[in-house]
């Protein structure tokens, strides 16, 4: 099946798309999370949540593959490197306590996923100590097991760990196609350029489309 893209139309055999739902997590995207006690706009970010909730409910129907992934680390942050700890005042780090629970750790309130965009009993929910969904976790052989060659790339943030994923998708040979609507920044300018790199040099890491685009080929397809 062809779907609408940028820089051009993709072939996507949803029997081999997975969708992938990164991050939505109550740390990001809720008024009394983290991301908004840093002083982010946290309401950029929710305006993925209606997109990803419709997509959630013909991907079901159809029977995609479906994976959620949060970002967090162990509560002795041994999966912790430096890197993500030492750049932050104190009282921001990850591990230190935030306005819902320990910052960006496995367990706490903050590091759920938001109640609207929920798994489902069944649908993965991986872990991922990095940004990218690949790093340290076991996608990459769960993709080869589910015959998965293509991804469709949804939640937060845009140029962080959706760009991250992407690129890392890219380099194993994953199809990455990202809805604009569903992936958002606490930067709509980082938002725009990460878009705009993705699809650059015909698709140098992969495509972008909509919602409605998906939503077209996957309600046409329900089984
Ligand atoms: C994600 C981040 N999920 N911005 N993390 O993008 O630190």
């Amino acid at each position: 099946m062809q779907i609408t893209a940028e820089p051009h139309s993709v072939t996507l055999d949803l029997d081999a798309t997975a969708l992938m739902v990164i991050d939505m997590q109550k740390d990001f995207l809720y008024p009394n999370g983290f991301g908004a006690f840093l002083g982010n706009d946290v309401t950029l970010l929710q305006r993925t949540i209606r997109p990803i909730q419709r997509l959630l409910t013909a991907a079901r129907m159809r029977g995609l593959l479906i994976i959620h992934t949060r970002e967090g680390h162990l509560p002795d942050l041994s999966d912790c490197p430096p890197t993500k700890l030492d750049r932050w005042p104190v009282g921001t780090r990850i591990g230190d306590p935030g306005p819902m629970g320990r910052i960006l750790i496995r367990g706490e309130e903050g590091h759920g996923i938001i109640n609207e965009v929920a798994p489902l009993p069944g649908e993965i929910v991986l872990d991922k100590p990095g940004k990218s969904a690949f790093y340290a976790t076991d996608l990459d052989a769960i993709l080869h097991q589910h015959g998965i060659r293509n991804l469709l790339i949804t939640g937060v943030t845009t140029d962080v760990c959706c760009n991250a994923t992407v690129i890392g998708a890219n380099d194993r040979g994953f199809n990455a196609i990202v809805l604009e609507d569903c992936v958002s920044s606490y930067s709509p300018a980082r938002h725009a350029a990460t878009l705009e790199t993705i699809k650059a040099q015909g698709g140098i890491f992969g495509w972008v489309t909509t919602s409605a685009d998906v939503l077209h080929i996957l309600n046409g397809a329900i089984k």
